[in-house]
């Protein structure tokens, strides 16, 4: 009997984890670099037969780098071990550049590769010596390394690559990430753990996290990293935290990696050295250039500094009546013989402006032209921050002589933080496709951060760029929810062209991060690219924005009328009253709109002309505006927050639908994630459309839900609501002030 039973408990299970457990535990530690076999056995062995060993005649520390990725993704891709040699054989993955490999230098691809520049690639098949090989050749070993990621994406994404021929240019020169991390490694907004950086164990113990983060990166093309938060701590310059950061550059450089800090502007004062921090002191300067030269003692490609400047109470070349551009090219020369850049923020926003939209724009415009070559303004896709729709910050079009980067935020500060699902794709793309109008058609965002479109930049210094504020922290995956992943990988593909949709580079990470399934890839792709607006609609829908708890930036606080700052009120950004809703940034408002170029000036200004979408941003308009649906500005916007609900409801059907594809482990932490948002976004929707209909005294319509309790209860639990935020601003800088 007991035989029997065994072996019928044998099949049992046999039948049970080769049937209904169709994928292996995944807990997202790998992101988009698993490698798992190729599935689609045709495409698997085609890949095989093509894709011998890899053959590299040179050994730096970028190609052995490249050479490691390439026979780790291969080796699981291709199921077979991959072997790595100087001598040519056939059927070889021949890589390297012309200088270091005489393999490639016999091709002679020097017209093909003059126009790649220093960091792009050729991956192509052909034949050496009457021997058929694939290879991947660039100018410089970085180009190699990228080329290497590029292959593996192709064959993860399973796209055939007999008879390739492919090349790859980045169009933008710093694709850089921003850490907000505290040196206590508490990092502001972050959601997803502690910092990466272990300060107690750098810079002796150098933790594989290290090196695999620099892989994550390497493989999008990022070429730089901020490590600490803007607002920052000054013992980042301190030989001792220098050390410790050396050690992590280290670690970096041979995947292309450069490290830059965020500066307190007060160092001299903070380490105890001056009692001024004044820009056109000369022993200022004297102090930034020799502290400046010790950072290049232990980091000799150091990237340059980031600073933000007289800006939410930190330090700054106005605390000593100078200017941006005073305070910026002061450290610019101190950086210039290293061939370092500075990049200076443009986040400002004094309390005595009188709208906030018009604060950056204000204060840099006049110093159009007066920066240094190697000053980078740095600015926010939108004028206020973050927010889940913005215009566009003037500042892109009306900058004609600076150089300028866009700064993203893949941290979802204001997307639910790592609870919600907010693909943010679409928002980049939205922003670098926007047309500005700067120089006619064809001044987009995006060419104007390729230096494509004002030529009054000095020839030879043009530096291009965009970064990200990203989250990642100690969570397995990095990310906290999963698909912050994916804004992380869609940031990184766009910084290396902008011209990529957020669609297709959700089908790449959907394909690498989970399953080529076309099943699978379908749904989900259209869940992401409807998540951004999911997010505006059951927030702040036709360009309403900022109805946040002040401070945690989570759950909703419409009614936030009595901070001491006006721009801190949420009613200072929505105005609603009982003649209407939104800010009127007309002419016969503050007028922010004539900061746009004038095609776009006139049609932002016309309440009939204005995007319905970007409406309340800038106009007030009446609760029985007609909108072009035919409904009224009443209705449309409580059918807005109705449909942000309903979209985070079908993405909750889509996803139930998908359990069979995918491992359980990611499956559930989605589903139960979802589950949150439902909820959240129930939350956003009842508070702002009972909270708005105290002004405009008009019916939720027929047909919607009702609300389940009323305004005074969502007014208790706004106050009383549990923040899933660890962060706190207890940032060591402001203790040492
Ligand atoms: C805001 C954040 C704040 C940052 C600031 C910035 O709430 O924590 O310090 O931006 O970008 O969005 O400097």
């Amino acid at each position: 009997m007991r035989r029997i039973f065994q072996c019928n408990l044998f099949i049992l299970l046999t039948f049970f984890f080769t049937f209904t457990v169709p994928v292996q535990a995944e807990d997202g530690y790998d992101l988009w670099l698993r490698y798992p076999p190729v599935v689609e056995p045709k495409l698997r062995k085609a890949y095989q037969q093509q894709l011998g060993d890899i053959v590299v005649e040179a050994a730096s520390p970028v190609l052995v780098a490249a050479t490691s990725e390439l026979q780790r993704g291969l080796g699981g891709l291709l199921t077979k071990p991959i072997a790595v040699g100087k001598k040519l054989t056939n059927k070889a993955l021949v890589i390297g550049t012309p200088a270091n490999s005489p393999l490639i230098a016999s091709l002679n691809l020097s017209t093909r590769l003059a126009v790649l520049g220093n960091e792009g690639y050729l991956i192509e098949q052909t034949q050496i010596n009457k021997r058929d090989v694939t290879v991947i050749a660039a100018n410089s070993d970085v180009g190699v390394l990228y080329g290497s990621f590029q292959l593996l994406r192709l064959l993860q994404t399973q796209q055939s690559i007999k008879k390739i021929s492919y090349t790859s240019v980045p169009r933008l020169q710093h694709r850089v990430i921003n850490h907000w991390d505290n040196l206590n490694r508490v990092i502001e907004r972050g959601y997803a753990g502690l910092s990466l950086w272990d300060w107690g164990t750098l810079p002796d113990y150098k933790s594989q996290r290290y090196v695999d983060y620099a892989r994550i990166n390497a493989s999008l093309g990022i070429n730089g990293t901020v490590i600490n938060n803007v607002n920052a701590d000054p013992r980042v310059l301190s030989d001792q935290f220098l050390q410790k950061i050396a050690a992590l550059a280290d670690v970096f450089r041979p995947y292309g990696i450069k490290v830059y800090l965020s500066i307190n502007y007060n160092s001299p004062r903070l380490f105890g050295d001056l009692e001024t921090g004044d820009p056109l002191d000369p022993r200022v300067a004297k102090w930034w250039q020799e502290r400046t030269k010790k950072v290049y003692e232990y980091i000799p490609d150091f990237g340059g500094y980031l600073v933000k400047a007289n800006s939410e109470g930190q330090p700054g070349p106005q605390d000593y009546q100078r200017d941006h551009a005073d305070g910026a090219n002061m450290l610019a020369a101190a950086l210039k013989p290293y061939g370092g850049v500075v990049f200076w923020r443009a986040f400002v926003y004094h309390p005595d402006i009188g709208d906030r939209f018009r604060g950056s724009y204000d204060e840099f415009k006049p110093l159009d032209g007066k920066f240094a070559d190697n000053v980078i303004l740095q600015v926010k896709n939108g004028p206020i921050d973050f927010q889940p729709r913005e215009p566009y910050s003037a500042l892109f079009s009306a900058m004609e002589k600076t150089n300028m980067m866009m700064e993203f935020q893949v941290t979802q500060e204001y997307f639910g933080f790592a609870t919600h699902l907010a693909y943010q794709g679409p928002l980049f793309e939205e922003s670098l496709r926007t047309e500005t109008y700067a120089k006619g058609e064809g001044s987009t965002i995006g060419n104007i951060l390729e230096g494509k479109v004002f030529n009054t930049q000095r020839a030879g210094t043009k530096h291009t760029g965009m970064a990200a504020v990203i989250n990642p922290g100690t969570d397995r995956n990095w990310t906290g929810h999963p698909f912050i992943q994916s804004s992380w990988y869609a940031f990184g593909r766009m910084a290396w062209d902008h011209h990529m949709s957020a669609e297709a580079a959700a089908e790449e990470w959907l394909r690498m991060t989970f399953s080529n399934d076309k099943k699978f890839i379908e749904p989900v792709k259209k869940m992401m690219l409807s998540s951004r607006e999911a997010g505006v609609n059951y927030r702040s829908p036709l360009g309403l924005t900022h109805l946040y708890s002040q401070g945690d930036h989570y759950g909703p606080a419409p009614w936030t009328a009595t901070m001491e700052r006006a721009d801190w009120n949420a009613t200072y950004y929505h105005r609603a009253a009982k003649d209407g809703i939104g800010f009127n940034r007309t002419q016969s408002g503050s007028n922010a709109v004539a900061q746009y170029p004038q095609i776009l000036a006139k049609q932002y200004a016309d309440v009939k002309t204005v995007p319905e979408d970007l409406l309340l941003w800038f106009h007030h308009v009446s609760w029985d505006h007609k909108m072009q649906s035919g409904r009224s500005l009443w209705d449309e916007l409580v059918h807005k927050y109705y449909e942000g609900v309903e979209q985070v409801r079908s993405m909750q059907h889509e996803w139930d639908a998908l359990e069979s594809f995918i491992d359980a482990e990611r499956f559930a932490q989605v589903k139960a994630l979802l589950k949150v948002q439902e909820r959240d976004a129930v939350i956003w929707r009842d508070s702002c459309v009972l909270y708005f209909q105290t002004f405009s005294g008009k019916p939720i319509p027929t047909g919607y839900e009702q609300p389940k309790h009323d305004l005074e209860y969502y007014k208790t639990l706004a106050r009383t609501r549990y923040v899933p935020e660890p962060w706190h601003p207890a940032s060591s800088s402001r203790v040492l002030k």
